[in-house]
């Protein structure tokens, strides 16, 4: 699959920072020391619907995570997903009375518009489950000839107690965890599992679905998780650097990523950081395309809003944080893209060397958008305030909030 086009990153003077972020997994901040060519893996969407500010919050945290490791001079192998066959799509397009790989390729192809517009730095590798369904089989082949998996009516479960690491990411009691199984796509109540969480490798054929050539498998499609685990190990190879998501995703889907991995590999973690973006609310509740309680990225854009205040919007909340989204934090966004746009138009301003130290450090630090925003605010009031006498201060500025923010001023 194409991804979108990437936006310029400039250079900018002096040194970047290196990143220190929460893991999940350690349930503290880990300093990340990856090589030349850092590797990341973000989970990408389900294509049924529209992005809305939920999924570009969530995208944003791991856009940061690229430019941070970009302003070290490193390389960054960033590799997304599309779930572009799962249920939801499949009961989204028998809904709406759709083509189930149309829907998929029209909300893709929207997807990759709303990220160009908020120049989300795209993947090298942009994989869809379909095109992934090759690299898949082996793999469920290869963890039943292991003894990791089993099989009810054909279809094909992975058994969790094959992994001594299982529960090393979430940290979630059994209860816990048979709960948001249930929540989040998974079974527990099928009669015949060893263990109610354990969550499908492959789906044999369904009447009226689609379904690919499984070899041994036989004809089906593949599970979520092992879709990600898949993909990740073919272009990134075990222990990358990053794991990436919205917090929705630390169980099941990352924990069992990374005990398929674990399976398959021996080798634990998959990720050295497994990285959750908080969730992003409308109206009190989770934005969540099964609720509808959405703003669309696309629908603000067709109303006329600059993506540069959608971005600014997103990045004035810490990447961990559960917030709200009202039309209050997009004013607030759409002043302050205002008042930086009206300090960067001068020739000259104060001097602009500590303020990109002072974004390098708060974003090293866990990814501090929020104290980012403040230090720019402090510049920009400067120069409202009293101006400066470095030339060329307000294009470093400028440089600086588009190479390490993703804002074009
Ligand atoms: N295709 C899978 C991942 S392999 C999936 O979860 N797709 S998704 O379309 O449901 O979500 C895409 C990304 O957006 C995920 O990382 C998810 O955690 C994140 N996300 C979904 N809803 C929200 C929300 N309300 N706030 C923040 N992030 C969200
Ligand atoms: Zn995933």
């Amino acid at each position: 699959m194409h991804a979108w086009p990437a936006s310029e990153v400039p250079a900018l003077p002096g040194q970047g920072r290196d990143l220190r972020i929460h893991d999940t997994a350690t349930g503290g901040p880990i300093a990340l020391d990856p090589g030349p060519v850092a590797r990341i893996y973000v989970c990408g969407i389900t294509p049924y619907d529209a992005t809305h500010i939920g999924h570009a919050a969530t995208y944003n945290a791991f856009d940061l995570v690229q430019r941070v490791w970009l302003d070290t001079k490193r390389q960054v192998h960033y590799v997304q997903n599309v779930t572009d066959v799962d249920d939801p799509l499949l009961e989204r397009a028998d809904r709406d009375g759709l083509d189930w790989a149309a829907l998929a390729e029209q909300e893709t192809a929207l997807f990759r518009e709303d990220m160009t517009a908020l120049r989300m730095l795209p993947p090298r590798h942009y994989i869809g489950a379909v095109e992934a369904i090759p690299g898949i089989v082996p793999l469920v082949e290869r963890l039943r000839d292991l003894g990791a998996a089993y099989e009810i009516d054909g279809d094909i479960y992975f058994s969790v107690e094959s992994d001594p690491h299982f529960g090393q990411v979430s940290h979630l009691d059994a209860a816990a965890m048979r709960l948001l199984s249930a929540e989040r796509g998974g079974d527990p109540d099928r009669p015949g599992k060893k263990n109610p969480v354990d969550p499908m490798l492959w789906m044999a054929a369904r009447d009226g679905e689609p379904s690919w050539d499984g070899g041994s498998l036989g004809r089906g499609r593949p599970g979520w998780h092992i879709e990600c685990v898949a993909i990740a190990l073919d272009h990134l190879g075990m222990g990358f650097d990053v794991q990436g998501g919205g917090s929705d995703l630390v169980f099941p889907h990352h924990e069992m990523g990374a005990s398929h991995a674990q399976a398959l590999t021996g080798e634990f973690p998959m990720a050295k950081a497994y990285v959750h973006a908080g969730m992003v609310a409308l109206h009190g509740e989770k934005m969540s395309k099964s609720k509808g309680n959405l703003v669309f990225v696309s629908a603000l854009r067709r109303d006329g809003v600059d993506p540069a205040a959608i971005r600014l919007a997103l990045l004035a909340h810490h990447y961990r944080a559960d917030w709200e989204w009202t039309d209050q934090v997009l004013q607030d966004a759409v002043t302050r893209l205002g008042h930086w746009r009206a300090a960067v138009s001068r020739p000259d301003g104060p001097p602009a060397e500590a303020l990109v130290e002072e974004i390098r450090e708060a974003l090293a630090n866990d990814l501090d958008a929020p104290a980012a925003l403040a230090a720019v605010d402090r510049w920009a009031v400067l120069q409202e305030e009293s101006g400066g006498t470095d030339t060329g201060a307000p294009g470093v500025v400028s440089r600086a909030v588009d190479a390490l923010l993703g804002v074009a001023l």
